[in-house]
């Protein structure tokens, strides 16, 4: 069995200088590695590749002969190793019997989220080479600096993980500059652990830019006074509402405890399908509720032959005496 890293992340994140360190790094404690360039606009190489899309297909020939710019170009690269998959595949074959392999993607961020050619070429080698790869997303440690940009990034990051569906590391490059953009909001751990996001808020309203798309949670505010003189950079304090006994206790467990809550809530679903009148029941949700619980929202879509004198939409919540709230949405 063959493993190795899939190197993505936005232009100059650092892929192939990491690339260049990763296989330094193998090498020095015994193992054979081979970096894979699949990255048709590396000119410059700092790391002896084993294959090289260059050999391929050049995007400084696509750009000319097709007359496209180059994220044009970069997708149809992409699209053409693809179709010859045979190819790299064959100058893979010689390095599976004892190689760790790293590739060298290129940085345009749609062919890991939007396009499928570059997944597909993945997949495809994975099949076919029954590798085992991890995705290395590598993301510059300076948008920690920017809580704007922070979010930005973990929706890259998130939608780049759903799209490839692999194995996935996300990795904060480039951390020796980090104190050159002056002090972060928050300790490192706070973005390495993407904690509470809403602690974002009030350095979002500070923004001049975000700050006009109006962030600010006034109620939240009102309840949670800044408090003057707080050190800036400390993590996080709780805020009062989490601190009260509406903490979801599930909020710090990991995806394997994940899974048992869906089982279980799958199993009040079920319960609450077999009731009588089920059959008006469009779907049902769950919230977390201040009493430390897991209470259902059952939706119903009211007939729109009886209600007609009610258009729009008409949300009513009820508390039941078993605190279930039944949400009716009208059908348009
Ligand atoms: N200070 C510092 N500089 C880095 C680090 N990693 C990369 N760089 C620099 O960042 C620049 C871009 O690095 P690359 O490795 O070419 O980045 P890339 O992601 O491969 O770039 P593209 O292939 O163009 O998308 C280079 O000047 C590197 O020397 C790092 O950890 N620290
Ligand atoms: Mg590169």
């Amino acid at each position: 069995m063959v493993f190795g890293q899939v190197v993505i992340g936005p232009p100059g994140s650092g892929k192939t200088t990491y690339c260049n360190g990763m296989s330094q790094f193998l090498s020095l404690i015994g193992r054979k590695v081979a970096v894979i360039n699949l990255d048709p606009a590396n000119d410059s190489l700092p790391y002896d590749c084993a294959v090289n899309i260059e050999d391929l297909i050049k995007l400084s020939d696509v750009m000319m002969e097709h007359s496209l710019g180059p994220n044009g170009g970069l997708v149809y690269c992409m699209d053409y190793l693809e179709k010859n998959i045979d190819w790299l595949q064959s100058k893979l074959e010689p390095l599976l019997k004892d190689h760790y392999l790293l590739f060298d993607f290129p940085g345009q961020v749609e062919l890991f989220f939007l396009h499928s050619n570059a997944k597909n070429v993945i997949m495809k080698l994975i099949k076919k080479l029954n590798l085992r790869l991890t995705v290395v997303h590598l993301v510059d440690a300076h948008l920690c600096s920017d809580p704007g940009k922070y979010i930005s990034a973990l929706l890259l990051s998130l939608s780049t993980m759903l799209h490839l569906e692999l194995a996935h590391i996300n990795v904060l490059s480039k951390i020796d500059l980090i104190e050159s953009y002056g002090k972060l909001a928050f300790n490192l751990d706070f973005y390495t652990d993407v904690q509470n996001l809403s602690y974002l808020q009030r350095h979002l309203d500070q923004d001049p830019r975000a700050s006009k798309y109006s962030f600010h949670h006034h109620q939240e505010e009102e309840d949670e006074p800044l408090q003057q003189g707080s050190s800036p950079c400390s993590t996080p304090r709780k805020s009062r509402k989490s601190t009260k006994d509406s903490k979801n206790p599930y909020s710090t467990r990991g995806l394997d405890k994940f899974s048992a809550l869906l089982a279980d809530l799958e199993e009040k679903r079920q319960q609450i399908y077999s009731q009588v009148d089920s059959q008006d029941i469009s779907f049902v949700r769950f919230v977390y509720s201040s009493s430390n619980d897991c209470v259902p929202i059952i939706v119903k879509l009211k007939d729109q032959n009886k209600q007609d004198q009610n258009k729009g939409i008409d949300l009513k919540m009820n508390q039941e005496p078993h605190k279930t709230q039944k949400l009716w949405i009208n059908r348009q």
